[in-house]
């Protein structure tokens, strides 16, 4: 899985863009204060988006995105600029290095980023060798009325300043969004069932079940897990029903069955549609399940590159599930990792796995394209909820 196999998902993402030689390597390397981007006098140094993670006083841990410049041509160019876009996706907050006069592309960036309601800060680099950098201020400042940092990343000047505005210029809703919301407070007992079948990883639990078991230890509840077979067990050792039931999706009918009556019921995957994405529209876009025909495609993402076991949700659970409902017809097509279709219009939904392993910004950014398009979008955990008659049923946050 690579990159985002720790929670570094969950990080402030931190995209440097701009011209090819405009210094933004050498510029996560000030930042960083290591020399851990390659940084040359050949245009193009960067091909891939590089990921670091810097510790930034005030913020903590934060992923920094290098990216190759966005100014690059020819065809190996041209997809190096599309994966700039990616990573454009990722970032919460974008900084953008001016190093010329000419700053047409730079201020079309800026805007497009202002239009996702992205902050941006501007950053004039190269101070040390740019003659007229007012001349470039007044053109930022007419364009956006945004005052840039001037800075050298080479001798670092003006880097403080830079870490200071990353800071003031912090997405309101970052670090807030909490994944059980106000489902649960102190003392509260909550029982986890979580099936380690065949999709589990050896030796471990997935993200969302560590991430949910932290939340729920920090907000001080009482927890208890077990694995699907063990339900009925683990029910009788409370001495009154939990007040809250989290449930891989994948067994969500069983543990409604068995469930007593008081207790709350959802799944970790419903709660990361919220967590991560749009829980609305998720739950609207469920609604188009029933109109899927044999003439329906399906589009499903999913955010893990790993090979695909026997029995895996994506490729294989939810398709079987769908064409049950719908009939062997239906056409279902699977994307992983980052690919995501510009043209969305030849499908009648899209499915997103939980993304436990997207940040919030890149799923959000998913579903705006959706919505721009007219096309229903939601995740696993609603389908399967909606495909076993329980989405009614179910708590969602
Ligand atoms: N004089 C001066 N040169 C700089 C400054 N920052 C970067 N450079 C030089 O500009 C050149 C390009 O720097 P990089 O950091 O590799 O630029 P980049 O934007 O990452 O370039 P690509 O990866 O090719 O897109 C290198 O020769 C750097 O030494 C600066 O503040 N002043
Ligand atoms: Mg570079």
């Amino acid at each position: 899985m690579g990159l985002y196999d720790t929670p570094r998902a969950n990080q402030l993402h931190i995209g440097i863009f701009g011209k090819r030689n405009s210094g933004k390597s050498t510029l996560i390397n000030a930042l960083t204060g290591h020399n851990t981007a390659l940084v040359s006098d050949v245009a193009g140094t960067t091909t891939d988006p590089v990921y670091k993670t810097i510790e930034i006083y005030g913020i903590g841990p934060c992923v920094l995105i290098d990216t190759a410049g966005f100014d690059d041509s020819g065809y190996l160019g041209q997809m190096r600029v599309e994966k700039t876009r990616v990573a454009m996706d990722k970032t919460d907050v974008a900084l953008i290095v001016c190093s010329e006069e000419d700053i047409t592309q730079e201020l079309e960036w800026a805007k497009e980023f202002k239009a996702r309601k992205a902050p941006v800060i501007m950053v004039i680099n190269k101070i040390d060798q740019i003659r007229n950098t007012d001349k470039i201020r007044n053109k930022i400042f007419e364009a956006l009325k945004v005052e840039p940092v001037k800075i050298s990343a080479i001798s670092k000047a003006g880097i403080e300043k830079v870490r200071e505005e990353i800071i003031r210029n912090l997405p309101e809703d970052f670090d807030a969004k909490s994944i059980t919301g106000d489902l649960v407070g102190e003392g509260d007992t909550v029982l986890l069932v979580m099936p380690q079948d065949i999709q589990a990883p050896k030796g471990r639990l997935i993200l969302p079940q560590v991430q949910t078991l932290r939340e729920l230890l920090d907000k001080k509840c009482i927890v208890l897990s077990c694995t699907s077979d063990k339900l009925e067990e683990a029910l009788a050792s409370f001495a009154k029903p939990p007040k809250l039931i989290i449930t891989d999706s994948q067994v969500f009918q069983l543990v409604y069955d068995k469930k007593p009556e008081q207790s709350m019921l959802t799944s970790f995957s419903v709660l990361y549609a919220s967590h991560k994405g749009d829980i609305d529209y998720f739950v609207t876009s469920a609604e188009a399940i029933n109109k899927l025909t044999e003439n329906s495609k399906v589009l499903i993402t999913e955010a893990c590159t790993h090979v695909p076991l026997t029995e895996d949700i994506g490729r294989e659970k939810l398709p079987r599930m769908l064409k049950k409902k719908v009939g062997e017809g239906l056409t279902i097509v699977n994307v992983s990792g980052n690919d995501f279709p510009k043209d969305l219009s030849e499908y009648d939904l899209i499915i997103q796995c939980g993304a436990c392993m997207f940040n919030r910004k890149y799923v959000m950014n998913r579903v705006e394209k959706a919505k721009k398009q007219n096309i229903p979008m939601t995740n696993y955990g609603v389908t399967i909820a909606y495909l076993t008659d329980i989405l009614d049923k179910i708590t969602l946050i």
